[in-house]
């Protein structure tokens, strides 16, 4: 079955045999072709101080982006998968320059070797981080910003005027609602979008530990104002769906050693009412003097890596039993909401990584060829716009949305159900089936699928169900037939290879 790259290579192709005489057309072109092949592009937007580089550490698994306000947190950063690591900058200029990666323990020390970050136009780091296998992960500058060029160097790499979008999904972060969110999220949907298709977006409640001032009871508090946000009309259609992180704590988690364990059991023995005096601030845990307290700069250190959020649940965890390293870790991390982020980009952007890379390529071959038509290019147009139109899991992440927002009157079971079948678990078939992990046989797999087609069906000619049920029964009927054109594709491949 010809895939969503093909397609895309196809629509490449028939422009760069149209612009033949052009080199410079053709090197643009080719460039973009190289892009098709080369790891899904995800970046982290979002205003200043929101937690991007703090996250985007959670998701490494290890501290390589700066954080706070250090001057490189000014420049759009690449992190790419890389054996040794290695730091290269590209100047506003179209220079190469090859900085040194300072390797210090458990982070990286970026340093511009005397330039501005204004000089540069991008970083680009290789980093032996497992988390970024496939996938390049970007650090953007905050979008809202007292310097007007820190959030154009944002716009200039994902809006550019020329080429394609510099990343293919975005994970917008916001601390709270605000017109300045909604507004960034609209333009990055309307320039992105055509036909069925957008770019990948999610949002991210972010700092979530800071809605509930810290307190353990904190994800509570979040969970209500995620609820709120999903429920927003201005939120629907922008994004796909929004999750709650706090990526401190999950960056805490991530890193975790095993002397942070020893320090929080040495604490945990203390007597309860003299750790809650303790705890009531940062300030007041820091200036604490007190010979049996962990030193300053290790306390300071657990602030910096935790926060107080994350001292206060390591502390009731150790308290309730939890005895090593390992669980500790493990109990922070799911606590801090960034497990359930990493499975939201899996099902949204990674298993769909080829109709999402091949988005921002045919549209910006679309927008290459309408700046510079020649005769013939009205042809290239239509390819593209029939490629775009056709995107059929662009419609199936929208359904996620709705379904996550519970906007569709459907059981509980009918939601779980049509969840699982647009992909929202994993996009193979067996998955889609609710049959991941059993062995049926290629006949009943087909089957099963069949029998999912009909009934959601049925579903759209019944006169009596309501139109967003009726256009989530369309989609539904769609991802079934894409389940059965995806397994029958199997069974020819298999029998053109035995027999
Ligand atoms: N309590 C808490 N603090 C956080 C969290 N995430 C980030 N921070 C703190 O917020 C500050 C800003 O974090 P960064 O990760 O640098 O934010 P950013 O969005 O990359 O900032 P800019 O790149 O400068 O726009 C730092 O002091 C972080 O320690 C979180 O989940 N909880
Ligand atoms: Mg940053």
């Amino acid at each position: 079955m010809r895939g969503p790259l093909d397609s895309a290579r196809a629509v490449v192709a028939a422009a760069r045999r149209l612009y033949a005489f052009d080199p410079t057309a053709i090197a643009e072109l080719d460039e973009l072709d190289r892009r098709l092949d080369g790891p899904l592009r995800i970046a982290l937007v979002g205003s200043v101080k929101a937690g991007k580089s703090t996250l985007l550490n959670g998701l490494l698994g290890e501290r390589i982006a700066p954080t706070d306000a250090r001057e490189c947190t000014r420049i759009v950063t690449r992190y790419h998968y890389g054996a040794t690591p290695s730091v290269r900058g590209l100047l506003t200029d179209g220079t190469p320059a090859l900085l040194p990666a300072q390797r210090q323990p458990g982070r990286l020390e970026l340093a511009l070797q005397g330039l501005s970050p204004d000089e540069f136009e991008r970083l680009d780091v290789s980093w032996p981080a497992p988390g970024i296998q496939g996938v390049t992960f970007i650090d953007t500058p905050g979008t809202i910003s007292v310097t007007e060029d820190v959030s154009s160097q944002t716009d200039r790499f994902l809006l550019p005027e020329h080429g394609a979008t510099g990343a293919d999904a975005v994970v917008y972060l916001l601390r709270s609602l605000h017109d300045s969110d909604v507004r960034y999220l609209q333009t990055l949907h309307d320039r992105t979008r055509h036909g069925n298709a957008a770019i990948g977006a999610i949002a991210v409640l972010s700092r979530a530990d800071e809605l509930g001032a810290g307190r353990l009871t904190a994800m509570v508090s979040v969970n209500e104002a995620v609820e709120r946000l999903r429920d927003h009309p201005a939120l629907h259609g922008v994004c796909e769906t929004i999750v709650p992180v706090a990526g401190l704590l999950g960056t805490g988690a991530m890193t975790l050693r095993q002397s942070d364990f020893s320090v929080f059991r040495s604490l945990a023995t203390r007597h309860p009412d003299e750790t809650r005096q303790l705890m009531i601030s940062a300030e007041r845990f820091l200036a604490t003097p007190d010979d049996e307290l962990p030193s300053e700069r290790v306390r300071a250190d657990l602030v910096d890596r935790f926060g107080m959020y994350g001292i206060r649940l390591a502390l009731a965890a150790v308290r309730g039993g939890v005895d090593d390293a390992g669980e500790l870790a493990e109990e922070l991390l799911r606590r801090s909401g960034l497990e359930e982020l990493r499975r939201v980009i899996d099902v949204h952007f990674v298993q769909r990584q080829s109709e999402l890379k091949a988005h921002s390529i045919v549209l910006a071959v679309h927008r290459f060829v309408r700046s510079r038509p020649v005769p013939g290019s009205d042809e290239i147009v239509v390819m593209a716009d029939e490629h775009m139109a056709g995107a059929h899991t662009f419609a199936e992440t929208r359904l996620l949305g709705r379904i996550a927002a519970r906007r569709l009157h459907l059981s509980a079971d009918l939601a779980d159900e049509l969840e699982r079948l647009v992909g929202g678990h994993g996009g193979s078939p067996e998955c889609r089936l609710g049959v991941d992990g059993q062995e049926l046989s290629a006949q009943e797999l087909l089957d099963l699928a069949i029998h999912h087609l009909q009934r959601w069906r049925e579903l759209t000619v019944n006169p009596l169900v309501d139109h967003e049920t009726y256009r989530a029964a369309k989609t539904a009927e769609r991802s079934c037939e894409t389940i059965i054109v995806t397994l029958m594709g199997r069974e020819h491949r298999a029998s053109v290879t035995f027999g």
